[in-house]
Protein backbone atom coordinates (compact mmCIF):
# COMPACT_ATOMS: atom_id res chain seq x y z
CA UNK A 1 0.00 0.00 0.00
CA UNK A 2 1.18 3.34 -1.10
CA UNK A 3 0.05 6.77 -0.02
CA UNK A 4 0.37 9.98 -1.24
CA UNK A 5 0.25 13.23 0.47
CA UNK A 6 -0.42 16.47 -1.51
CA UNK A 7 -1.45 19.78 -0.02
CA UNK A 8 -3.74 22.59 -2.12
CA UNK A 9 -6.56 25.58 -1.57
CA UNK A 10 -8.57 23.81 -4.42
CA UNK A 11 -10.64 27.29 -4.34
CA UNK A 12 -13.17 27.72 -7.25
CA UNK A 13 -12.31 23.90 -8.69
CA UNK A 14 -11.34 24.06 -11.89
CA UNK A 15 -9.29 21.36 -14.65
CA UNK A 16 -6.11 22.17 -13.12
CA UNK A 17 -7.27 21.07 -10.00
CA UNK A 18 -8.59 18.02 -10.98
CA UNK A 19 -5.37 16.95 -13.54
CA UNK A 20 -2.87 17.16 -10.94
CA UNK A 21 -4.69 14.85 -8.16
CA UNK A 22 -6.21 12.16 -10.97
CA UNK A 23 -2.07 12.29 -11.36
CA UNK A 24 -0.99 12.09 -7.62
CA UNK A 25 -3.18 9.66 -7.35
CA UNK A 26 -1.95 7.36 -10.00
CA UNK A 27 1.59 7.14 -8.15
CA UNK A 28 -0.31 5.07 -5.13
CA UNK A 29 -3.10 3.32 -3.83
CA UNK A 30 -4.03 5.98 -1.15
CA UNK A 31 -4.28 9.87 -2.06
CA UNK A 32 -4.92 11.66 1.15
CA UNK A 33 -5.60 15.60 0.71
CA UNK A 34 -4.23 18.63 2.95
CA UNK A 35 -6.66 21.31 2.09
CA UNK A 36 -5.07 24.85 3.47
CA UNK A 37 -6.93 26.38 6.31
CA UNK A 38 -8.99 29.85 5.41
CA UNK A 39 -6.43 31.16 7.90
CA UNK A 40 -3.79 29.41 6.42
CA UNK A 41 -4.68 31.18 3.04
CA UNK A 42 -5.58 35.14 4.82
CA UNK A 43 -1.95 34.72 5.52
CA UNK A 44 -0.03 33.36 2.43
CA UNK A 45 -2.44 35.60 0.03
CA UNK A 46 -3.80 38.53 2.07
CA UNK A 47 -6.88 37.55 0.82
CA UNK A 48 -10.02 34.87 2.00
CA UNK A 49 -10.57 32.04 -0.84
CA UNK A 50 -14.16 32.41 -2.31
CA UNK A 51 -15.41 28.92 -1.14
CA UNK A 52 -14.85 28.82 2.85
CA UNK A 53 -12.89 25.50 4.20
CA UNK A 54 -15.57 23.69 4.88
CA UNK A 55 -16.88 23.03 1.24
CA UNK A 56 -13.74 23.11 -0.06
CA UNK A 57 -13.02 20.33 1.96
CA UNK A 58 -16.44 18.73 0.97
CA UNK A 59 -15.85 19.03 -2.51
CA UNK A 60 -12.55 17.80 -2.69
CA UNK A 61 -13.70 14.56 -0.63
CA UNK A 62 -16.48 14.03 -3.17
CA UNK A 63 -13.66 13.22 -5.62
CA UNK A 64 -13.10 9.71 -6.75
CA UNK A 65 -9.45 9.57 -6.92
CA UNK A 66 -9.11 11.39 -3.16
CA UNK A 67 -9.74 9.10 -0.21
CA UNK A 68 -8.97 11.11 2.91
CA UNK A 69 -9.18 15.04 3.15
CA UNK A 70 -7.91 16.99 6.19
CA UNK A 71 -7.15 20.90 6.52
CA UNK A 72 -3.89 21.90 6.85
CA UNK A 73 -3.23 24.47 9.25
CA UNK A 74 0.84 25.69 8.72
CA UNK A 75 2.70 25.14 5.36
CA UNK A 76 5.12 24.16 8.19
CA UNK A 77 3.50 21.35 10.25
CA UNK A 78 3.62 19.39 6.54
CA UNK A 79 6.36 16.75 8.16
CA UNK A 80 3.67 16.56 10.79
CA UNK A 81 1.09 15.33 8.78
CA UNK A 82 3.23 13.72 6.14
CA UNK A 83 3.93 11.11 9.17
CA UNK A 84 0.74 11.08 10.61
CA UNK A 85 -0.67 9.58 7.73
CA UNK A 86 2.44 7.43 6.73
CA UNK A 87 2.59 8.96 3.41
CA UNK A 88 5.54 7.92 1.06
CA UNK A 89 5.33 10.18 -1.49
CA UNK A 90 4.58 13.82 -1.17
CA UNK A 91 3.49 15.39 -4.40
CA UNK A 92 2.86 18.97 -5.38
CA UNK A 93 2.51 21.11 -8.57
CA UNK A 94 5.86 22.66 -9.65
CA UNK A 95 4.72 26.14 -8.83
CA UNK A 96 6.72 24.74 -5.78
CA UNK A 97 9.52 23.01 -7.05
CA UNK A 98 12.35 22.82 -4.43
CA UNK A 99 10.47 24.88 -1.73
CA UNK A 100 9.48 21.00 0.31
CA UNK A 101 12.77 19.24 -0.66
CA UNK A 102 14.12 19.15 2.52
CA UNK A 103 10.80 16.43 3.06
CA UNK A 104 12.86 14.14 1.07
CA UNK A 105 14.41 12.85 4.38
CA UNK A 106 11.26 11.29 5.34
CA UNK A 107 9.37 10.87 1.88
CA UNK A 108 9.72 11.06 -1.74
CA UNK A 109 9.13 14.31 -3.19
CA UNK A 110 7.54 14.78 -6.30
CA UNK A 111 6.57 17.96 -8.73
CA UNK A 112 4.44 17.53 -11.22
CA UNK A 113 3.78 19.93 -13.90
CA UNK A 114 1.24 22.60 -13.54
CA UNK A 115 -2.00 22.54 -16.18
CA UNK A 116 -0.99 25.52 -18.75
CA UNK A 117 -3.48 28.47 -18.85
CA UNK A 118 -5.54 27.83 -16.05
CA UNK A 119 -6.31 29.49 -12.50
CA UNK A 120 -8.08 30.07 -9.53
CA UNK A 121 -7.03 33.92 -9.85
CA UNK A 122 -7.34 33.88 -13.83
CA UNK A 123 -10.93 32.27 -13.17
CA UNK A 124 -12.17 35.13 -10.34
CA UNK A 125 -11.42 37.83 -13.26
CA UNK A 126 -13.11 36.61 -15.55
CA UNK A 127 -16.08 36.00 -13.06
CA UNK A 128 -15.68 39.15 -12.06
CA UNK A 129 -16.33 40.55 -16.11
CA UNK A 130 -19.76 39.33 -15.74
CA UNK A 131 -20.72 41.41 -12.57
N1 LIG B 1 -2.32 23.35 -9.94
C1 LIG B 1 -2.02 22.82 -11.21
N2 LIG B 1 -2.39 23.52 -12.33
C2 LIG B 1 -3.00 24.72 -12.24
C3 LIG B 1 -3.32 25.26 -10.97
C4 LIG B 1 -2.95 24.55 -9.82
O1 LIG B 1 -1.45 21.74 -11.32
N3 LIG B 1 -3.30 25.37 -13.37
C5 LIG B 1 -1.90 22.61 -8.74
C6 LIG B 1 -0.91 23.40 -7.87
O2 LIG B 1 0.39 23.29 -8.38
C7 LIG B 1 -1.09 22.73 -6.51
C8 LIG B 1 -2.57 22.28 -6.54
O3 LIG B 1 -3.01 22.37 -7.90
O4 LIG B 1 -0.25 21.58 -6.41
C9 LIG B 1 -3.44 23.20 -5.69
O5 LIG B 1 -3.26 24.52 -6.15
P1 LIG B 1 -3.73 25.74 -5.27
O6 LIG B 1 -5.11 25.53 -4.85
O7 LIG B 1 -3.34 26.99 -5.97
O8 LIG B 1 -2.86 25.54 -3.95
P2 LIG B 1 -1.84 26.53 -3.31
O9 LIG B 1 -2.52 27.80 -2.93
O10 LIG B 1 -0.61 26.56 -4.15
O11 LIG B 1 -1.57 25.83 -1.90
O12 LIG B 1 0.85 23.63 1.37
C10 LIG B 1 0.87 24.08 0.06
C11 LIG B 1 -0.14 25.06 -0.26
O13 LIG B 1 -1.19 25.03 0.62
C12 LIG B 1 -0.56 24.92 -1.70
Amino acid sequence: MRTVITFGTFDVLHIGHIKILQRAKAYGDRLIVGISSDALNFSKKQRFPVYPESERKSIISALGCVDEVFIEESLDLKGEYIKKFSADILIMGDDWKGRFDNYKEICEVIYLPRTEGVSTTQLIAEIKKYG
